[in-house]
């Protein structure tokens, strides 16, 4: 009888180990589909942020001392969506690249103004190739990108044959600069000078193309 019972008591053990265990295996299994899920949202948001477009804005501020680029440096890069931050203390002049959409110019003016800096919007900065040889070549190159209106800055130089010029978007298109270049007889990456603009360049200006 006792034997019995113990038997009995088994088998009901038994039994309710394998209706919990089923539906163990019906919680895991939802878990782990949640878990799924999770990972395909987060792997999404990793890729969108990933290819997520940055722009660049480059401003100038009123520095007056060294410690004015460490403050800059510091401070920054805790504003939304910054991904870096570039201070060329020579020239008074902050370039901060954001998350397209997570900031704005007017957002980064706002925050470096909160630092204490009297500061303008200069630009989206771009660099692009121009051909030229010496200082003559320099001295048009960066005179016809600034004749543009909307144009801060140029700067060209001759090892690297690079340009780099700060210009509003607003104001102004890329492809106005690089004509106006042009028109002076210079190539761009993306335009040719005219044959004729381009033989009437003094001798020393005459660079290969
Ligand atoms: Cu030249």
């Amino acid at each position: 009888m006792v034997e019995c019972s113990i038997l009995v008591l088994n088998t009901n053990l038994i039994n309710d180990f394998k209706t919990h265990q089923s539906r163990y295996s019906g919680t895991n299994y939802k878990i782990m589909k949640t878990i799924k899920k999770i990972i395909v949202v987060i792997l999404a948001v990793i890729a969108i942020n990933a290819t997520a477009q940055t722009e660049k804005a480059t401003f100038q501020c009123n520095f007056d001392c060294p410690s004015c680029k460490e403050k800059v440096m510091k401070n920054i890069p805790y504003e939304k969506g910054v991904k870096s931050v570039e201070v060329d203390y020579d020239n008074k002049l902050v370039t901060i690249e954001y998350k397209e959409g997570k900031n704005s110019p007017n957002d980064l003016k706002a925050a470096l103004v909160k630092l204490g800096y009297n500061t303008q919007i200069m630009g989206t900065p771009t660099s692009f190739i121009v051909k030229g040889n010496c200082g003559m070549c320099k001295n048009k190159i960066e005179t016809a990108a600034k004749s543009i209106n909307g144009v801060s800055s140029a700067l060209w130089e001759a090892a690297s044959q690079n340009l780099t010029v700060v210009y509003n978007k607003s104001t102004t298109e890329i492809e106005t600069i690089h004509k106006a270049i042009a028109n002076v007889g210079y190539d761009t990456d993306k335009l040719k000078a005219e044959d004729e603009v381009y033989n009437k360049l003094h001798s020393c200006c005459k660079y290969d193309r």
